[in-house]
């Protein structure tokens, strides 16, 4: 831990900032510094994680590197300060200069490098594994445009590019030395050497990879890892003008262009699985200089490659850096010269392998002509993984063609992502109890029989320091006057609030800090659309990505249906409603966007409708980032948590809304199921198809839409209303929405969850009447929070997976 004292900080600061701008600080302006603060936070970060790798290199311990195409990790500058101990410093003395920290705080760009759930588990993890002394790395892309920033104009989501390093990024360092060259086209020679097969990549056409290393800091424990990001370069220096004429000079940017294509834009989708090539060249780029980055340091360091599955674990998030399986091989064999089964041994040991989702349009397949043309040398290998697997399949399963293209890596014309992940890892785990289980039961079945060791389940996290301490810091005081400060290194120890949140003082407190964070949340919403939000009012909160199968349609149809009844009688006894919605749509999913305009209708009709308005309010945040969630999150009081039972993996935003003190109304859906189990049906508010009667119609057929429309008054007055000019004078504007419901069936089953939602929004109304059993049941949730702390799961991973040293230094 870091002790600093303010004295001490201050002339340090000074310093800095005069070294930085040459000139007085109550000169400069806010960003510079900002600049200041993040340099010299840097500077004390440096020298830990000097250290930090200056004892892996001499303990030798088990590295583990988390590969991942996403990495959101939102803003630093207030994590680092709370990890390093210096928060409270930092803040005093900067007051002193008239700064205000948080004012800093809020000038840093988010890092958004990720959709959603999946990018955001990877930061979660990172600093989890930091804060257990883990020896954890991640490794992916360091795009230059993150994810998209989201405008609403007209009510329509509109994309605009996220530059966001155009003002720099304090905490990156480039560390040209380290780049690596990744190689791709060309053919492979094949030679006989003394009896053995040798392969020679050649006429490849070669990427410079350089990495950009960002500091990991961990809770008081002196620790720093590394994310590395690479960025995709041209091998050649920059051009030499002279020896161009303007033809060839026009083509050698044209070229460089195409090269750093590779790492500009992060795929704006989650869902939806598209064969771009461009993205097949992404995760190659970043996988390949990975894994030699890896072997590079393991050799440098006297490593033997014969004991490499001892000292080192490469975890794949999801599929998309499958091809660490091949390249591993590559390596191994071409360059390392061992046998294939040595080779096998080795990466199987090494890699294991998370899903994160079981919808089928997402599952990723390449075609194989686009795969061999790009990756021949790869392509080689999988073949050759493929043949060995299948022979064993074909062994077992003789005469059953189906199951063995079912189960193939290679069929149909594509190299099947998921097959070589399971065939190639030694763990293949969910991230959530359910969804572990349809994955053995429904999706992987067929590898599950074959591979019934390899599957497991870990359910994620999140982690509490940036989502409790950080974020809710009036929460956080509270729970250290009641309980003390335990929890802060063992979550579970939250437990104890349990016995506090049953004392109406404490339920007064616990209602004080919502009240405070939802007035700052109301002030930052004022400040920036000029919108009065109503803090008497009941926020409810529906935050996340954008798509069918979370069902914001559910929550709109609720809404409208709300409309009318208090159109019809305005005087009906309820609390006061405000709806938060938030989320980006993926550009071409037309529906999700058609989504976010219904969404801004309704907020436009019953915001000005003076009938209803004190009573129901509708507000879209634009631009959801992680910035905006730690807002949102403290200042909530309902979470709706309401995906189509079985679709939604695990969620990891119900577990931030029961940290911060929300109650929470859900599907028996993904990590829904395990957050009821641990706080009590009591203090939960359940509603809708169960997993099994999903799977029953998913499977079976049998469900009708338009039977409901037809016969429930409700539901076929709210429909309706999509399409009759309530909303909007372009009558058609929502069909899109009422053609989904109606038309197609229903896909996500909005109309047979809507009356038990109705049911569950009236218990919800009933109990948040009275203040104190409310409070009560928020207390009891954060209590409960405890296990879905991401230092839970990364000891599971830890242990269970990874086979890392676990040395609970300082805890
Ligand atoms: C999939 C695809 C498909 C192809 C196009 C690009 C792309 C990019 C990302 C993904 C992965 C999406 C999967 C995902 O984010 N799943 C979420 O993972 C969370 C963490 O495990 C989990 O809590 C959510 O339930 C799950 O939806």
């Amino acid at each position: 831990m870091l002790t600093l004292e303010k004295e001490t900080f201050k002339k340090a600061y000074e310093n800095k900032y005069k070294n930085l701008h040459g000139q007085e600080i109550n000169e400069g302006s806010n960003s510079q510094k900002y600049e200041a603060l993040g340099s010299l936070i840097k500077d004390y970060v440096i020298r830990i994680w000097m250290n930090t790798n200056k004892n892996y290199n001499i303990t030798g311990e088990k590295q583990v590197y988390y590969f991942s195409m996403e990495f959101l990790l939102g803003r630093l500058l207030g994590d680092v300060l709370l990890n390093l101990g210096i928060m409270d410093v930092c803040r005093d003395a900067l007051a002193d200069f008239n700064i205000d920290l948080r004012e800093l705080e809020e000038l840093e760009q988010d890092q958004g490098l990720g959709n959603g759930g999946l990018g955001r588990l990877a930061a979660c993890f990172l600093d989890s594994m930091a804060s257990l002394n883990i020896a954890g790395n991640g490794c992916g892309i360091r795009y230059k445009y993150g994810f998209f920033e989201q405008k609403i104009i007209d009510g329509k989501q509109v994309e605009v590019s996220d530059n966001w390093l155009k003002e720099g990024n304090v905490w990156e360092r480039k560390k040209i030395n380290k780049a690596e060259i990744v190689k791709f086209g060309g053919e492979v020679k094949v030679q006989e050497l003394n009896g053995n097969l040798t392969f020679t990549h050649v006429n490849y056409e070669p990427i410079l990879a350089v990495p950009y290393d960002t500091p990991i800091v961990g809770y008081e424990n002196d620790v720093a890892n590394t994310l590395r990001l690479w960025s995709a370069e041209t091998v050649y220096n920059d051009f030499d003008y002279s020896s161009f004429n303007r033809g060839e000079l026009l083509k050698a940017i044209e070229y460089k262009n195409s090269v750093e294509s590779i790492s500009q834009i992060l795929y704006p989708e989650d869902s939806f699985y598209e064969g771009k090539i461009l993205r097949l060249k992404q995760q190659y780029f970043f996988v390949s200089a990975g894994i030699q980055s890896i072997i590079r340091h393991f050799k440098k360091y006297g490593g033997n490659i014969k004991l490499l599955d001892e000292k080192i674990a490469v975890h794949i998030n999801d599929t998309h850096p499958t091809l660490a399986i091949p390249e591993l091989m590559r390596i191994l064999m071409d360059d390392e010269e061992l046998s294939w089964e040595e080779a096998w041994r080795i990466t199987t040991n090494s890699i294991s392998y998370t899903n994160h989702t079981i919808l089928a349009e997402a599952l990723e397949k390449w075609p194989i002509e686009m795969f061999t043309k790009l990756l021949p040398r790869i392509y080689m290998i999988v073949k050759e993984i493929n043949r060995v697997y299948c022979e064993k399949l074909n062994a077992k399963y003789e005469g059953q063609s189906d199951k063995i293209n079912r189960m193939a890596i290679l069929a149909d014309g594509q190299v099947k992502m998921a097959n070589l992940a399971v065939v190639g890892s030694h763990s293949v785990n969910g991230v959530a109890k359910l969804h572990t289980e349809i994955l053995k039961k429904e999706e992987m079945k067929d590898l599950y029989y074959l591979y019934p060791n390899k599957f497991n389940n870990k359910t994620n996290g999140i982690t509490h320091r940036r989502w409790l301490l950080k974020s809710n810091q009036e929460l956080a005081s509270l729970l250290m006057e009641t309980i003390g400060d335990s929890f802060i290194k063992h979550p579970t120890d939250l437990i104890y609030f349990e016995k506090y949140a049953k004392e109406k003082g404490v339920q007064e407190e616990l209602n004080r800090v919502k009240i405070k964070n939802k007035q700052r949340l109301a002030k930052r919403v004022f400040n920036k659309t000029g919108i009065v939000m109503n803090i008497d009012s009941i926020f409810d909160v529906h935050v996340k990505r954008i798509h069918a199968y979370k069902r914001q349609t559910l929550n709109c149809l609720r809404i409208m249906h709300l409309y009318n009844q208090l159109k019809a009688n305005p005087s009906l006894d309820i609390n006061p409603r405000t709806f938060i919605f938030a989320g980006k749509a993926a550009p071409g999913y037309y529906l999700a966007k058609n989504v976010i305009e219904l969404i801004n209708c309704i907020a436009d009709t019953v915001n000005n409708d003076p009938r209803v308005n004190q009573k129901l309010n509708v507000i879209f945040l634009e631009n959801y980032k992680v910035s905006l969630a730690e807002d949102i999150i403290p200042a909530t009081d309902l979470s709706e948590q309401i995906s189509t039972t079985t679709k939604e993996a695990s969620g990891t935003s119900n577990m931030k809304f029961m940290m911060n003190g929300a109650v929470t109304i859900a599907t028996l859906d993904g990590a829904n199921i395990e957050i009821k189990d641990e706080v009590g049906e009591e203090n939960i508010v359940i509603f809708g198809m169960t997993a099994i009667e999903v799977l029953n119609y998913l499977q079976n057929g049998g469900y009708s839409s338009i039977g409901i429309y037809n016969e429930n008054k409700r539901v076929n007055r709210v429909v309706g209303d999509l399409i009759n000019g309530t909303y909007h004078k372009d009558k058609d504007r929502f069909k899109s929405i009422y053609d989904n419901l109606i038309t197609y069936n229903d896909e996500f089953f909005v109309l047979k969850d809507f009356d038990a939602y109705l049911a569950a929004q009236d218990k919800v109304d009933m109990l948040y009447r009275d203040m104190h059993n409310w409070q009560k049941i928020c207390g009891i949730n954060v209590a409960h929070s405890g296990i879905f702390s991401s230092d839970r799961t990364i000891q599971q991973y830890a242990t269970g997976i990874w086979g890392s040293e676990l040395i609970y230094k300082n805890l």
